[in-house]
């Protein structure tokens, strides 16, 4: 297998750096400015206080520290483990359990029992690591599956670097772009993409906090990330959408991107956006392009190195027809190494003769190009871009003393896609506990986007004559 130049070497581009082509800008964040040698060299004073350790916990804020955290890993070939700064208890717990991560990177979470190691944003060193090699795991990214706790997703340098040159040719991505995105930094989207694949390519990135309209818009760049959330509340401000005219590349991703979205954007801002499709599993796999056609609804070709074929149920092949819908199977040099601890899951995940199951059903054309029509399992909620598995959510509620049943699903929503509801039949013995008291104990026990936005008490669930809930009955 192929994979590229190294990670490392070409990501952070020392050699720009001792040529005197430093980027005073390269990483703006949480109102900071790094240059690419302040990041250097303050990233490598960093691998030089955790280049004997195996894997560590990074609490993924949008700040100077977690990009630096994360960069110094890479240089020592160290696995970072992102942790959402507002995960609850037990979510946390089980992350830190399964990944073994042994420190903290930066900052610790309050009352946590592991060590802590800082991060420095002025020291500095100039030690010369070599490039790990491109099978190291370089991130386990915790994703939700349908049922039981999230999954670490693992994944290596090669993947990764194989990942971003792909998506660099895709969209035409130079060092002249300005990167602009505001989105989380524990999923590939807002890490992988937007923090790494600006350093890898070389084109400075502005950090915007939040992925507000406003922010977008003052923040000047040509390249923009957003999930469709975003964009929905883009057009819905149509000042700031406007401003967004002298950009070079809308890029939209993680959900779908409703139709009338991608018309207003274009009526508003003159771009037709480019939409790609992806997993933390799999990284970007198809992409429209730069220099190719931008159609609504679509999300493209595959990008370089990817295949994909459709397969129904019995494994049979599905033409390629742009009509028949199948399961999309892809394979590619971005994909994941498998899932940490768990053999069983990644074996599942795989076909016998090497094509990973994304679990999202898709027709392709002949053209090549895909439309993703949904996910095969009811139980993988999208919300605001967020990948949310019933079953945690469900576990969750069912801890709770005045909960007898549970069902959790995602419903239709125009701000977030999906909305996550949870229909709930109270113990006959409750006293009554209240909607929002069920709400806020998810949001301890996991991170507050899988907090149900509403829950509708009810007297009983929908059952099959075997006694399964009929979510699809529910609505
Ligand atoms: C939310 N709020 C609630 C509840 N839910 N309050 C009470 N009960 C609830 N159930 C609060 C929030 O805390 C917030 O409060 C306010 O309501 C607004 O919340 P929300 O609508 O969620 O808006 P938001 O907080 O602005 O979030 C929308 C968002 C966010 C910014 C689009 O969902 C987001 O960052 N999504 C990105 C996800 C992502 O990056 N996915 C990539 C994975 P307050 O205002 O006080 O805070 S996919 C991936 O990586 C693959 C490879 C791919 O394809 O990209
Ligand atoms: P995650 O692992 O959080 O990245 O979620 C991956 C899932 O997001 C995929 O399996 C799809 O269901 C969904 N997804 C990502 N990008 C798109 C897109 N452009 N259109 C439709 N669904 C998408």
């Amino acid at each position: 297998m192929s994979f590229g130049p190294p990670l490392l070497l070409s990501s952070l581009n020392p050699l720009a750096v001792a040529g005197g082509a430093d980027i005073p800008n390269a990483v703006t964040i949480d109102g900071s400015t790094l240059s690419r040698s302040d990041l250097l060299g303050a990233a490598t004073s960093v691998a030089e206080r955790i280049a004997r350790a195996e894997r560590v916990a990074v609490l993924a804020e949008p700040t100077v520290t977690t990009v630096l955290a994360v960069v110094g890993c890479l240089i020592a070939g160290v696995t970072v483990v992102p942790v959402p700064p507002d995960s609850g208890a037990t979510e946390r717990a089980h992350i830190l359990a399964d990944s073994g991560a042994q420190v903290w990177l930066g900052k610790a979470p309050e009352g946590s029992e592991l060590p802590v190691v800082p991060v420095r944003r002025h020291a500095r060193s100039w030690h010369s690591y070599p490039e790990p090699d491109p099978a190291t795991p370089a991130f386990v990214l915790y994703t939700s599956g349908t049922t039981g706790l999230p999954k670490g997703v693992v994944l290596g340098r090669g993947a990764i670097a194989a990942g971003l040159d792909a998506l660099a040719d895709a969209w035409a991505w130079t060092a002249d772009d300005v990167l602009v995105h505001g989105l989380p930094l524990f999923h590939v989207h807002g890490l992988i993409l937007g923090v790494l694949g600006a350093l890898r390519v070389g084109s400075p990135l502005i950090h915007t906090g939040k992925p507000t309209p406003r922010a977008y818009a003052a923040a000047k760049g040509s390249l923009y990330f957003a999930v469709p959330t975003v964009w929905s509340r883009m057009v819905e401000d149509p000042e700031a959408a406007q401003q967004l005219t002298t950009a070079r590349l809308l890029v939209s991703g993680s959900a779908p991107l409703p139709m009338p979205v991608f018309e207003r954007l274009r009526e508003l801002t003159g771009h037709a956006p480019i939409e790609r499709y992806g997993m933390s599993e799999t990284m970007i796999t198809l992409s429209t392009r730069a220099d190719g056609e931008r159609r609504p609804g679509w999300v493209g070709t595959p990008v370089r190195g990817v295949r994909t074929r459709l397969r129904d149920e019995s494994g049979a092949p599905v033409p390629h027809d742009g009509e028949s819908i199948g399961g999309l199977q892809v394979r590619g040099p971005m994909l994941f190494d498998g899932y940490l601890n768990r053999p069983d899951a990644t074996a599942e995940s795989w076909t016998d003769d090497g094509w990973f199951r994304t679990g999202d059903v898709a027709v392709i054309d002949p053209e090549g190009f895909h439309r993703i029509v949904g996910r095969e399992s009811v139980d993988l909620i999208k919300s605001g871009g967020y990948r949310i598995g019933a079953g945690e959510v469900e576990t969750v509620l069912l801890g709770h003393p005045a909960v007898a049943e549970v069902a959790v699903v995602g419903l239709p929503d125009d701000d977030l896609g999906q909305r996550v509801v949870a229909f709930v039949v109270r113990r006959a013995s409750d006293a009554g506990t209240t909607e929002r008291e069920l709400i806020a104990h998810v949001a301890e026990q996991l991170s507050v986007h899988k907090r149900p936005r509403e829950i509708r008490l009810v007297d009983a669930l929908p059952r099959n004559a075997m006694g399964k809930v009929q979510k699809k009955l529910l609505s």
